[in-house]
């Protein structure tokens, strides 16, 4: 799958850039987990970690990731990491990152230290119950990552829907009847929300197209502020899918042009994987039980917002960054 992000790549020169440095060999997040097969938090944390390094402080809102991974008395985070409530991880990172400046001024830390501290927390903790804490650490300039990986939903609990559940959805909250096709609310644009904040670093990624993933991980370390990176993650009860399909899955979300990976840096923004051919968004729907009762007409309509999207970004980028519907290709390609 990077091969063809890196043949796109070359097609738009100039545009795109992957990461050129290697990663340690060290894990950080270890093997061992409760999460359930197919599901992607573990490519995250595992390849955010990798990136970070041992200097860094994990703050972990409730939910699966939390669960899954420090069942006591163990735990698969070989950093520093502590257990926030579903809603404040913001305020506990923006206290961390106080106190070990106020250590490094006191000369109980060396000031040379570089110390990261992330948020990692779900959707429902990000875009509802944990915005306000997240808008003031971002507006306050706290020097802290906020990783929010998205499974669409409050998959911890039981799959409620969230603010970024998408429409067409059936989640237990929003479920798909005879005269509600599932949710019936837009996704919430967080990468969007996040920037106009005017942070100096916002990105969305896929973790199907890792090195895209890791790169970001990287510029936002690398930034004197705080950083935002909008991470889309598959979630095999929640989505309905084989979890061989995990990949695929969030593959097909690019594809199709319903997760379009980007960045904003300092107020710029730019498309960092380009697609010049998309293929129909049934493609991403059909692959997941949540959407199976949508109708040709409600898929039609998502396919039209979807094409309004694009059209957008194509136009704040000056170019055409993601291409049209290609009817002719294929959903699903074989692999060896
Ligand atoms: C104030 C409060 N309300 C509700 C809950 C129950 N609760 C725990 S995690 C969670 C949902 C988490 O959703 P999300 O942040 O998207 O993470 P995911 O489970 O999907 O990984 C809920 C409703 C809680 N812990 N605290
Ligand atoms: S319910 Fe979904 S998000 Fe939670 S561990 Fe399972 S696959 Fe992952
Ligand atoms: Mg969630």
């Amino acid at each position: 799958m990077v091969k063809t992000a890196v043949k796109a790549a070359e097609e738009y020169e100039g545009q795109y850039e992957y990461a050129t440095f290697e990663l340690p060999n060290e894990e950080l997040f270890l093997p061992g987990h409760g999460l359930c097969a197919g599901c992607t938090i573990g490519v995250i944390a595992r390849h955010m970690l990798k990136v970070f390094g041992p200097d860094t402080v994990v703050v972990n809102a409730t939910g699966c990731a939390e669960v899954s991974t420090v069942v006591y008395p163990r735990t698969n985070w070989a950093v520093p990491w502590i257990h926030v409530a579903f809603g404040n991880g913001g305020s506990v990172a923006s206290g961390i990152e106080a106190a070990i400046k106020a250590l490094k001024r006191r000369g109980v830390i060396d000031p040379s230290r570089k110390i990261n501290v992330v948020v990692f927390a779900g959707d429902g903790g990000t875009a509802d119950i944990g915005f306000q804490a997240l808008s003031g650490m971002l507006e306050r300039g706290h020097r802290v990552i906020y990783v929010m990986y998205d499974n669409e939903g409050y998959m911890n609990t039981g799959i409620q829907r969230s603010g970024t559940t998408p429409f067409g959805a059936s989640a237990t909250t929003s479920p798909a009847g005879k005269v509600v096709p599932g949710n019936t609310r837009h996704k919430k644009p967080m990468a969007a929300i996040a920037a106009a904040h005017g942070i100096p670093y916002v990105a969305t990624a896929n973790p199907a197209y890792v090195h895209d993933m890791v790169y970001k991980f990287k510029k936002a370390i690398e930034v004197d502020g705080p950083s935002f990176i909008h991470v889309l993650q598959s979630c095999t009860p929640g989505w309905r899918f084989e979890p061989k399909y995990a990949i695929r899955v969030l593959e097909l979300a690019t594809e199709t042009g319903y997760w379009v990976n980007y960045e904003i840096e300092n107020g710029e923004f730019r498309v960092t994987l380009p697609v010049p051919r998309r293929k129909h968004v049934k493609c991403f729907l059909q692959l997941q039980g949540r959407f199976r009762h949508l109708k040709p007409d409600e898929i039609e309509y998502i396919q039209k917002v979807i094409d309004r999207d694009v059209e957008e970004i194509n136009r704040i980028m000056g170019r055409e960054v993601i291409g049209p519907v290609d009817p002719s290709l294929p959903c699903l390609t074989e692999r060896k």
